[in-house]
């Protein structure tokens, strides 16, 4: 999508730090770090948010999820907790209009991160 800055992300039209990619869905470092592990899933299709998804869209947020959970074991920080985090919105304080997961850990969390 023409001005999405995550689209031109997986088009690699502008850098980024991949540490997963397949054909459904692109891992990157976010930019600004809240926690020592700092994860962003993307959706490689366009969705805004997860207020747009659709039930054709199932097997991908499934598919989302569990490799959330497969690279906080990768990233260590499945012992001691982490976080999984969508923002919808702008009370919900989405910034990027492209449905992404947050994975954060490394440090105790608080209740107003990501
Ligand atoms: O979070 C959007 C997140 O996207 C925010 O934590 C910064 C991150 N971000 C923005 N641009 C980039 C680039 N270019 N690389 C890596 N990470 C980026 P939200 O949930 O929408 O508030």
């Amino acid at each position: 999508m023409a001005d999405c800055i995550f689209c031109k992300i997986i088009d690699k039209e502008i850098p980024s730090e991949v540490v997963f990619e397949d054909d459904q869905v692109l891992v990157i470092k976010d930019i600004n770090p809240l926690a020592p592990v700092h994860l962003l899933l993307i959706t490689k299709k366009h969705i805004a948010s997860l207020e747009e998804v659709l039930p054709v869209d199932e097997g991908l947020m499934g598919h989302i999820l569990m490799l959330a959970q497969k690279l906080a074991r990768e990233f260590g920080v499945a012992e001691l907790g982490y976080r999984v985090v969508t923002n919808i919105g702008e009370e919900g304080g989405q910034a990027v209009q492209h449905l992404h997961f947050h994975v954060l850990g490394g440090k105790p969390l608080g209740v107003n991160i990501a």
